[in-house]
């Protein structure tokens, strides 16, 4: 057996240093300048987020200790008060930001909506009156069930005003996830929509609310406020309420609360790719400055940037890159409400000739489902506003990172693949982009003042090239702080896995990873999703990325499925690029090309094509359904994040 954690099949060696001319206009614009940063925090870890927080945000009263650290309860900037709507809106009011289109929205149907920070801070004054007048206080949790449209930023930014917390539930959630979620979280008001669109049809959202509270199931629940987006929908007396109709009656002046730095900001469950989700907790002050500073650093913000993150609000992405993060720095924040579908191929990239973005950051299941749907849809517009490009959610394969590098980068925009987490807050590992020369498929170096590595079961770092447990082993301030009311289950799971030593305690991620030569992280996929073929512990992203690497492959998926004599072996499910039918003589030369890009130790025993993969409402492929199909089991579990149910019974072996 072998004792190497996890091993690394798959070399990749291009290189892409920053274009001369994006680091001649870059806020960092040098790995000296980077290492810099580094070198400040090593020198003063405090001193370093301290003169952050100083110069970055607004405080109502300065804290009294920057950091009180009992492992693992962390708390930043202890004593202080501040608002993260202050700092998002009031504080750009007296500049001239004040007439600059914070939000820039398209309706999937096609209606735009440009709201100015003056306008914004009128809105979201007025929301908070609304809540407060539906009985929301300081402390209490407000649920959001919205499809992305303005008003979803705007109750986001209206709790956060007055110190209410929000737990945001995805639009595409059914009623059965909504309830647990608004139960768990003990939510006392939902803010709701009857509806939103998706892929060319209207999707109900008011009557899961209704289904979710029916029969008080959610007794905490009391009232109902309801933006009209799609035309109507049943109303409940004493408990519903219409967004509009409340609006004209509400003051536009709400003072944002002084809030302690640490006072409950929201409560975002997991996207669930493993089981049960955990409210995972984040606090005031921490998240504001990380977010704020990790959006400078990584997406290089410049004044006159048009930046547009596709993500939804309903996952972290969201709430850190679409809303706070951009609206912190008076950034201007594009929000599409629709998804790339066949509909119109070219939705995106109308979008982002449309508004002349500058800034795109997308997932990879978008940039695989983009490039399944062909290259004639992104040349048949205009992309030159494009500046910079960035991924999250999956590592990215480097044949989807290479087309997107050419196709939409045009070869001159950087590629940011940024690595975190819902649980980090923020970007954690990620390129500068006029600083850090990239590699496709790497998230690269660690951000400044965060302390990442690869260990092995015991703590120790494991030797270049060798795959291990990502780990990060200083706090920061974006840190989550507990999972809400289940502090064992904190502990467990990001603590406890790797035991502290020597007064050193390891945040464990979960994620498998390797660091090259250069010291850069290659993220090699869950470390529950590992595959051991006859002792070789072999991680996702690889086997899948050589799959990737053939013309004929959009997607594939891989599991281990127990073997006696192999311990696992490694089955393959696949999507076809357009133009390719399944076929045995496809399956053979696939096969044929994993042994070549890796060796015939990573070779599928069995490949399934599929026209989708099972993946959560964010994109992620949800492996552990596969490997219970690929073992012949029923799918057990949580499968409510689960995006399409249809795919999985179509996956389902049919009896011959
Ligand atoms: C932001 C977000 C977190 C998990 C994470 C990892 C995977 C995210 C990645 C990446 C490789 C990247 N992940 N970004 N893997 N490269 N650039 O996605 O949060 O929904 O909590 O998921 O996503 O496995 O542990 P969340």
């Amino acid at each position: 057996m072998s004792d190497i954690l996890i091993e690394s099949v798959l070399q990749e060696q291009r290189q892409f240093p920053p274009p001369p001319a994006f680091s001649a206009q870059a806020r960092i614009a040098s790995l000296e300048q980077y290492q810099q940063l580094c070198q400040e925090f090593q020198a003063d870890p405090q001193g370093f987020w301290a003169g952050l927080a100083q110069r970055e945000l607004h405080w109502f009263r300065p804290w009294e200790q920057v950091m009180d650290w009992q492992p693992p309860q962390v708390r930043w900037f202890v004593g202080g008060q501040t608002n993260l709507a202050y700092n998002c809106l009031d504080r750009h009011l007296t500049t001239s930001r004040r007439t600059k289109p914070a939000i820039i929205w398209q309706g999937e149907p096609g209606d735009v909506r440009t709201i100015t920070y003056e306008q914004l801070h009128h809105d979201v004054c007025q929301m908070a009156n609304a809540l407060k007048a539906l009985g929301v206080q300081r402390g209490d949790r407000v649920g959001i069930y919205l499809p992305l449209i303005p008003e979803a930023a705007m109750a986001m930014l209206a709790c956060a005003r007055i110190g209410a917390a929000h737990t945001v539930v995805f639009g595409g959630f059914s009623a059965e996830a909504l309830k647990e979620r608004l139960r768990a979280a003990q939510v006392k008001v939902v803010v709701t929509a009857d509806g939103g669109w998706r892929k060319g049809a209207v999707v109900p959202l008011k009557p899961q609310v209704d289904q979710a509270l029916a029969d008080g199931q959610v007794p905490s629940v009391q009232r109902v406020l309801v933006v009209q987006r799609v035309g109507g929908c049943a109303m409940t007396p004493e408990r519903d309420g219409w967004w509009h109709e409340l609006q004209p009656q509400m003051s536009p002046d709400c003072p944002a609360e002084a809030l302690d730095s640490e006072e409950l900001l929201f409560i975002l469950y997991t996207s669930g790719t493993t089981g049960k989700p955990k409210g995972i907790v984040h606090t005031t002050a921490g998240y504001n400055l990380y977010t704020h500073i990790t959006t400078q650093w990584v997406f290089d913000l410049q004044e006159d940037d048009v930046y547009w993150c596709t993500a939804d609000v309903g996952w972290i992405t969201g709430h850190s890159y679409v809303v706070y993060g951009p609206l912190s720095n008076g950034a201007t924040t594009v929000m599409y409400e629709g998804a790339p579908h066949g509909g119109n191929p070219g939705c995106f990239w109308d979008v982002i000739q449309t508004h002349k973005v500058s800034i795109f950051y997308t997932a990879p299941t978008a940039i695989r489902a983009l490039i399944k749907m062909g290259v004639e849809h992104p040349q048949a517009r205009d992309l030159s506003s494009l500046r910079l490009l960035g991924t999250v959610g999956e590592p990215i394969n480097p044949s989807a990172w290479m087309w997107y590098h050419r196709v939409i980068g045009g070869e001159r925009c950087p590629i940011v693949d940024t690595w975190w987490q819902t649980e980090t807050g923020g970007m954690m590992i990620a390129p500068l982009p006029g600083a850090t020369p990239t590699k496709p498929g790497a998230a690269t170096l660690p951000l400044p003042g965060i302390q990442a590595q690869v260990v092995d079961r015991q703590g120790e770092p494991v030797p270049v090239n060798q795959g291990g447990y990502l780990v990060v082993t200083h706090p920061w301030p974006g840190m989550m702080r507990t999972v809400y009311q289940d502090e064992e289950r904190y502990r467990r799971t990001y603590w406890e896995p790797i035991p502290p030593r020597d007064g050193q305690h390891f945040y464990f991620a979960g994620d498998g990873a390797r660091r090259d030569e250069d010291g850069y992280f290659w993220v090699m996929g869950r470390v529950d999703d590992v595959i051991n073929v006859a002792g070789h512990r072999l991680g996702t992203m690889e086997i899948e990325s050589a799959l990737v690497s053939h013309p004929a492959v959009a997607e594939a998926a891989v599991v281990g499925r127990p073997d006696e004599l192999k311990g696992e072996t490694v089955v393959a499910f696949v999507t076809l690029e357009r133009h390719y039918q399944p076929g045995d003589a496809l399956k053979q030369a696939l096969l044929a090309h994993v042994v070549q890009e890796i060796g015939a130790i990573a070779r599928p025993s069995e490949m399934t094509f599929t026209d989708a993969l099972p993946k959560t409402r964010s994109g992620k492929i949800m492996r552990r359904l596969l490997r219970a199909l690929a073992a012949g089991e029923s799918p057990t579990g949580d499968i409510s994040t689960l995006e399409d149910r249809g795919v999985l019974e179509s996956l389902r072996p049919q009896p011959q």
